[in-house]
């Protein structure tokens, strides 16, 4: 068991508080994987004070220099993947291939941006006066709080970390409490490529303490969120009285459509890994099914034995498929939601309680759970359940599936299956969804492309690609007058 401190300045320190918490494995809860410092608002202040002090240098720091302390972290990073991917299913429960894909995601992240810091464009325009030149330029704003969900342990924290700190910010990041200890790995690989002392900042705690700390700081420029929309809409509640700048990715009901035209096989193939990888635990997971009615009879049959097929256990094992959940609350609140789809009238086909058997009695394990004749206005139709139960609606044709597809308050990301070119083209224009797959399961981002979503998802920005980095910079325009006289825009023509 291993203890682990904040890290602030270079230095690992205790917290002010004198008080720890567990950090416990979801597949076997005897088992605790590390005790972080429950750190308090002194610890925060002082974590943004030298971030503050950091950030003076570091913005001065050349784009290219910065990214080549980027590169570093990447080459550590593939040197350590399994390391970092073993230690991510023993602290977050979801299967090793999974995590190494995390891992694999933070790695691209690190790569691309060690090529950004070479093209940190700017526009050059016209002016409309003679001698006379325009630009724009982009600048760091100062010291970010970076506040990190438990569902992708090391990716999330990389599509923060790396945009906000080569765009020459320092930051103090907060990780989940669940999953606190790839974040303290990350760090201490970001200390060994050579990043200077103060830039990133781990103070581990809970989001009523160090969360409401960030938030409250005024030497915090801006705050970068993904979590649940309740604790969103307060973050944009708070960081809009303070104007700092704000970037929230938060939840989602995601919905996979297939026509009747569509290749099955590979729409179940994709429902299968878009609804219970990650044992649902995403929020990019495929939580509706919408099928159209000629084939929803078999689709449903064809669903039901894959999905009792899947291998339930410790993600350490290669053979497993599907993981725990994070924690005994998770769980609880998922069985909370199957008691509320019974209640409500929708009928399971399969799951629908929590697995014990062998070595899965000491883990926070349910079984995949299918939910059919689902009514829109239902609640596991409407709520975000992040577990691994599937609602199942049936559409008379195209456009009731679009408009099903539609009817959440959510919009991260859709899937529409089908062999239908047109058909294919009109769902991505009416989607209303931050990102759409054709042919493709709800879930696998790649991290050069902007990641986010429309309505409750967020509020307006984009993760990912070179959207991410319009997050943490402010842009300055600049006019150059080389006529040596006095020049009126507007007046002089
Ligand atoms: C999330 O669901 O919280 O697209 C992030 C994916 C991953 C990222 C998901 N690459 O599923």
């Amino acid at each position: 068991m291993k203890q682990y401190k904040n890290f602030i300045d270079g230095k690992l320190m205790d917290s002010k508080s004198g008080r720890t918490f567990e950090n416990r494995n979801p597949a076997n809860w005897g088992e605790i994987v590390g005790v972080f410092p429950k750190s308090n608002v002194e610890d925060l202040n002082m974590a943004v004070e030298v971030a503050k002090k950091a950030y003076q240098k570091w913005r001065a720091v050349p784009w290219p220099a910065r990214s080549e302390i980027m590169r570093k972290v990447a080459e550590i990073m593939i040197a350590k993947k399994e390391e970092l991917s073993q230690l991510m299913t023993r602290e977050m429960g979801k299967v090793i291939k999974e995590t190494r894909g995390d891992t694999q995601e933070g790695i691209d992240t690190a790569l691309y941006a060690s090529i950004e810091g070479r093209k940190h464009y700017g526009y050059t325009l016209p002016s409309e006066l003679p001698n006379k030149s325009c630009k724009t330029i982009r600048e760091p704003l100062g010291v970010w709080g970076l506040i990190t969900p438990w569902n992708f342990p090391i990716a999330i924290p990389t599509w923060k970390i790396f945009p906000c700190l080569l765009s020459g910010n320092t930051a103090v990041i907060k990780p989940a409490t669940y999953t606190p200890a790839c974040v303290g790995a990350l760090a201490q690989i970001f200390q060994e490529a050579g990043l200077p002392a103060g830039v990133l900042n781990v103070v581990y705690g809970g989001g009523s303490e160090v969360g409401e700390a960030i938030l409250n700081h005024p030497d915090i420029v801006g705050v970068s969120f993904t979590g649940s929309s309740d604790i969103g809409k307060r973050i944009g509640e708070v960081c809009g009285k303070t104007l700092k700048r704000c970037s929230l990715e938060l939840g989602g009901k995601n919905g996979q459509v297939v026509l009747k035209d569509a290749n099955l096989e590979l729409a179940l193939e994709g429902v299968l890994w878009g609804a219970f990888g990650t044992t649902g635990q995403r929020c990019t997971a495929t939580s509706r099914l919408i099928l159209e009615a000629p084939i929803y009879d078999k689709f449903i049959d064809m669903l039901k034995v894959r999905v009792e097929a899947l291998k339930l256990g410790n993600g350490l094992n290669e053979d497993i498929d599907v993981g725990p959940l994070v924690s005994e609350s998770q769980r609880e609140s998922i069985h909370g939601y199957v008691e509320i789809g019974k209640k409500d009238g929708a009928r399971m086909v399969t799951g629908g309680e929590l697995y014990e058997q062998g070595e899965c009695e000491k883990g926070w394990f349910y079984k995949p759970t299918i939910f059919v004749d689902v009514l829109p206005t239902m609640r596991i139709a409407q709520e975000e359940i992040f577990g691994p139960v599937l609602s199942v609606l049936k559409a008379k044709d195209f456009n009731e599936a679009i408009s099903i597809l539609n009817n959440t308050i959510y919009g991260l990301s859709s899937a529409i299956y089908t062999c239908d070119l047109n058909l294919a083209h009109k769902a991505i224009e009416l989607a209303e969804t931050g990102i759409v797959y054709i042919n493709a399961p709800t879930i696998g981002a790649e991290c050069h492309l902007p990641f986010g979503g429309m309505k409750n998802t967020g509020n307006g920005h984009r993760e990912g690609g070179w959207t991410a980095y319009e997050i943490f910079t402010e842009i300055k325009t600049v006019y150059i007058d080389y006529s040596g006289s006095l020049q009126k825009a507007q007046i002089d023509t």
